[in-house]
């Protein structure tokens, strides 16, 4: 999908920081979101616009397999970039432990995006907090693997 050699890291220094040291570790250290205690995995996905390679952590959601992803940044009032990335290119890494996997994501809606929200909220409560603060409905794509 990608070339490491196109990777650009977050300009968000706390995030860059957290996947530099997950990485490096193999999801055995920087495996939470800060002091919550709560798991994190981390989506690596090809730049919708430039090309890039963007790693994107995400708290972790996970049931069976799959993966939700859900594009909360903490209620702010638009899409994360890495949403578009989603939308334009499926294919995806996500790393939950020592090595990434490759992941095929869409899209829910309906009865299937409840369920997974559901999970969410049950996986990282804030979520539901996140939603109240935001005029827009935040997109939720659940990921399975392609391999
Ligand atoms: N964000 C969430 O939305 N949900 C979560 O569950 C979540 C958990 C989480 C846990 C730990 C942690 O460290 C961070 C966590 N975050 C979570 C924050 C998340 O990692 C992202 O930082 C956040 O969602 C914002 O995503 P973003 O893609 O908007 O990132 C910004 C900071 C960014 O990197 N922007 C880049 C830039 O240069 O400004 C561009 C990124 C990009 O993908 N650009 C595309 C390209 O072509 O390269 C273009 C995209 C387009 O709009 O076409």
């Amino acid at each position: 999908m990608t070339k490491e050699a196109d990777y650009e890291p977050s300009p968000a220094g706390w995030v860059r920081d957290q996947v530099a040291a997950y990485e490096a570790s193999g999801g055995t250290r920087a495996n939470t979101l800060r002091d919550t205690g709560l798991p994190i995995i981390v989506v690596t996905s090809k730049g919708a616009s430039t090309g890039k390679v963007r790693k994107t952590p995400l708290m972790r959601v996970e049931h069976d397999g799959r993966y939700a992803l859900v594009g909360s940044q903490g209620g702010a009032p638009t899409h994360p970039r890495w949403v578009h990335n989603l939308r334009a290119e499926p294919t995806v890494l996500i790393q939950d432990g020592p090595e990434p996997h490759r992941y095929t994501v869409r899209e829910l809606e309906g009865p299937e995006r409840e369920e997974w929200w559901d999970r969410a909220v049950a996986a990282y409560p804030p979520y539901a907090e996140y939603q109240t603060k935001t005029e827009r409905r935040i997109p939720v794509f659940l990921a399975s693997r392609a391999d």
